[in-house]
């Protein structure tokens, strides 16, 4: 009888392992064109081959769960033209089944993904990790399946393949500025699929600037009313327009209305993309003296600039208390539209010209024992930091704000190099590094009498590719301050959608994989490789780019 039981036991252990084990030709690293690239792949032998009766299998009492294997089947179902159907469970061999798994070593972000012939499976910790999981599965599939159109006659094969992955970075981010050129909010949605492509979570979003306020406050409609308009000069050059005239409308720009707002944050949240709002202080300021000039130094009325103008001098006054009644008013609106834990705050190149002259924060100064201006940007930092604590918010800001001393829990976004966010984190600061040298895609990306004008610099596909957001001079206790980085599209040279795409990519795609791919994983030739397939990915989602081999 024991002897019958071992029998049927091994015969069924064989039944399963010829089931589960692939059949067919060795896929090789070249069948493989996934980016950014995984941590851990192994190649196994032949496909699995989805068709009308593969099954996706979730637990469809979940929502997140069900949700994501929506996301899975809309895909195949228009793209591969397929019938596909989720159910919580199937006797069926021909499936894909997508479920949560406790596994620490895979994070907040990481899956697992065994391909074979007969069955899919992925695994992750948390939801976040099946949404990447996913994405990977699309990039194993023909490019097709990225097809808006149906696309017939093709075999939708799966290779197989043991991926282990997970994210170098927690924080891989991708900022607009939409003050120096206001984009709809179709466009905004185009971008977060686009970060979401590419396994990156963070949306920077700079909503407000000298050349237009983007948000839509209620206590204060005079930003929507007037500081979101300018007068139109794009036929000029950004450093050659005239201020407003007198008998001038301002009719160029736009806002976001609270509702869009809402929409926009939903959207990126199902694509695992946090949003963070940016609302500028004390300087890039001068388009809220537009419509409220009693919270400058001077309190006299601006008009929304149309272009460039150097220095900044014209910021809010730091001496008068009512201007952090106004901000918290702002700021109190903008937390209830953002669930993300942080609001960045700016505080960038901020001239300081007017608080020297200004008898509200000269007295500011002596009354809080200050040593100088820059002492007093430091005092409206740490006080905006007491509000945002208070409402359970974390701030971040550039890193000017560690001029004058650090308010105490704020978090470092490094962009004049790296020597910044070096010094908050050897303070024991959060950091975020985005350095002017590899991360600014507002500059050249190729010699630029063959580029469209841009502001400046050069920072080609190459150089992001080689970027590491860990400085050498940083001890490993330190290094873990350094939460990822990020790239930032500044737009006073950037007028339209397609203009972003063709700044942003390909260099994003070289930036997902520095934030993503483990250092020693990282090769640039195969990259280079792999860009070809991701470029057609491109073309199928209408994605403009530039092609770029360097
Ligand atoms: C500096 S980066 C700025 C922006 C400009 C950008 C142009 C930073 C925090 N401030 O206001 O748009 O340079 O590259």
């Amino acid at each position: 009888m024991k002897n019958q039981r071992n029998i049927t036991f091994t015969i069924s252990l064989l039944f399963v392992l010829t089931l589960f084990s692939c059949n067919g030709d060795k896929v090789t690293k070249k069948d493989i064109t996934i980016i950014p690239e995984p941590a851990v792949i192994e190649y196994g032998n032949g496909y699995f081959k989805i068709d009308d009766k593969t099954l996706v299998i979730a637990d469809t009492n979940n929502p997140e769960i069900f949700k994501l294997a929506n996301t899975l089947i809309e895909r195949l179902n228009s793209a591969a033209d397929l019938d596909i159907k989720i159910k919580k469970q199937s006797k069926n061999i021909n499936q894909i089944i997508l479920e949560l798994l406790e596994n620490e070593d895979l994070g907040e972000e990481g899956y697992h993904l065994l391909v074979q012939n007969n069955i899919v499976r992925l695994q992750a910790n948390k939801a976040a990790g099946l949404f990447y999981g996913i994405q990977t599965i699309f990039q194993l599939l023909p490019v097709d399946i990225f097809s808006y159109q149906k696309v017939n006659n093709i075999e939708w094969h799966i290779p197989c393949v043991e991926i282990t992955d997970k994210p170098r970075f927690s924080w891989r981010g991708m900022h607009l500025d939409v003050s120096r050129h206001f984009f709809p909010p179709e466009f905004i949605k185009k971008y977060i699929d686009i970060i979401a492509l590419h396994k990156m979570n963070i949306f920077h979003w700079h909503l407000t600037d000298d050349n237009g306020w983007r948000i839509e406050i209620n206590k204060y409609p005079g930003l929507t009313d007037i500081s979101a308009w300018r007068v139109d000069r794009e036929d000029k050059h950004w450093k050659e327009r005239e201020p407003q005239k007198e008998d001038e409308k301002a009719t160029y720009g736009g806002f976001y209305t609270q509702e869009e707002i809402r929409e926009i944050v939903e959207y990126a949240g199902s694509k695992y993309v946090r949003v963070l709002p940016e609302i500028e202080m004390p300087g890039h300021t001068s388009e809220v003296f537009a419509a409220y000039p009693e919270y400058s130094c001077t309190g006299k009325i601006f008009t929304v600039r149309p272009g460039s103008y150097w220095p900044n001098s014209e910021i809010f006054c730091a001496g008068n208390d009512s201007v952090f009644v106004f901000l918290e008013g702002i700021l109190s609106e903008v937390i209830n539209l953002f669930p993300f834990e942080y609001i960045h705050i700016g505080g960038d190149e901020a001239d300081k010209t007017r608080w020297k002259a200004c008898p509200k924060c000269q007295s500011r100064i002596n009354k809080e024992n200050l040593k100088d201006e820059d002492e007093l940007q430091s005092y409206f930092i740490k006080r905006i930091e007491k509000y945002l604590t208070s409402r359970n918010k974390k701030l971040i800001g550039w890193d000017e704000i560690l001029e004058g001393g650090l308010a105490s829990d704020a978090t470092v976004m490094s962009w004049r190099g790296l020597d910044g966010g070096i010094a908050a984190a050897k303070l024991g600061h959060d950091v975020i590094m985005c350095p002017g040298t590899h991360c600014y895609f507002d500059h050249y990306q190729a010699d630029p009498e063959s580029q469209p004008l841009a502001i400046g610099g050069y920072t080609n596909l190459k150089k992001v590719y080689s970027f590491n957001p860990i400085p050498k001079s940083l001890n490993k206790d330190e290094e873990a301050y350094v939460l990822g980085g990020q790239a930032n599209v500044w737009t006073e040279y950037i007028p339209d959608p397609e203009h972003i795409e063709y700044m942003a990519l390909p260099r994003m795609t070289a930036l997902a994989e520095v934030l993503w791919t483990p250092e020693n994983k990282r090769n640039w030739r195969n990259f280079r490789k792999r860009l070809i397939i991701q470029y057609e990915r491109f073309d199928r989602l209408g994605i403009n780019y530039y092609n770029s081999k360097q």
